[in-house]
């Protein structure tokens, strides 16, 4: 047990100074569960290990062009980058209606999932790409930790720290009530906040690192926002992954591992 993790002071986030805003390291998971009003996150900054992490940031960018580590991927235009075959992810600009004017999204995207797990989101409807050997390896990883299986994952590049993430709520309905949203980091560290719906005073910001899992449960998703605001200092890319149960909830299947879950797990590797 380290002594030290045990000190309010050492917590690798911001937490507010309320009693009903807590966080206590679990030696079990080597993170710590931060409990708020109406929802829990467990916070484990060193989840992946510096080489999987590296491993998978070339994996994002490996394609038939340009070196994925040296290219200076905001001067990209979206028709350029749609012309660059990316050897394992179908990265593609969405585009937002936003006061009658189409917008960019500001990052690249790509869903992964079961067959026909389509979800939507901001009126984007994400049809699903087949998982792949990398993904298949994170989420076996993840869903280990979680407790639950996942049926698909989006993906979000921030080429620089001008591209960001507005407030929202991961609370689709497809996602079912309470959805348990892993969320995997690779890249440059961004500031996660997270700010209650009724008191947006209330916030938390998280480093999400290289490497850092996010788990966020319980009624987060219908209590409180997320968001990602930009980093102007941020000159490289940031790869974030949420992992999602989609529309199997609402059967009441709250896609707990089992034992027997756990022993097919074993047969998914990288
Ligand atoms: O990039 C992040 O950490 C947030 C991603 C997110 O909120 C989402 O995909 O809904």
């Amino acid at each position: 047990m380290d002594l030290f993790k045990t000190l309010e002071t050492d917590f690798p986030f911001d937490l507010p100074n309320r009693s009903d805003c807590t966080a206590k390291w679990l030696d079990d998971m080597r993170g710590y569960l931060i409990t708020v009003p109406n929802g829990e996150m467990l916070y484990i900054e060193h989840f992946f290990d510096k080489k999987i992490s590296d491993r998978t940031v070339e994996y994002f960018l490996e394609n038939d062009i340009v070196d994925g580590r040296t290219a200076k991927w905001k001067e990209y235009s979206a028709d350029t980058l749609s012309n660059i075959r990316f050897s394992n992810i179908k990265w593609k600009q969405d585009y937002i209606k936003l006061y009658g004017k189409v917008m960019p999204l500001p990052r690249l995207t790509s869903w992964y999932g079961d067959n026909e797990k389509t979800y939507t989101y901001s009126g984007i409807e994400c049809i699903p790409n087949p998982w792949n050997k990398g993904l298949l390896y994170l989420k076996q990883k993840i869903e280990h930790c979680a407790g639950v299986t996942f049926n698909s994952v989006l993906l979000n590049w921030y080429r620089d720290g001008q591209d960001s993430m507005n407030w929202h709520a991961d609370d689709e309905k497809e996602l079912g009530r309470n959805p348990v949203i892993a969320s995997a980091n690779f890249g440059e560290t961004r500031d996660f906040f997270v700010r209650r719906n009724d008191d947006p005073s209330l916030k938390i910001a998280l480093p999400l690192k290289h490497g850092t899992l996010l788990i966020m449960r319980g009624e987060l998703q219908h209590y409180w926002q997320h968001s990602v605001p930009k980093r102007l200092k941020v000159g490289g890319s940031r790869f974030n992954l949420t992992f999602r149960r989609i529309g199997v909830n609402q059967q009441g299947d709250t896609g707990e591992l089992s034992a027997s879950d756990e022993h097919l797990l074993s047969h998914v590797h990288s």
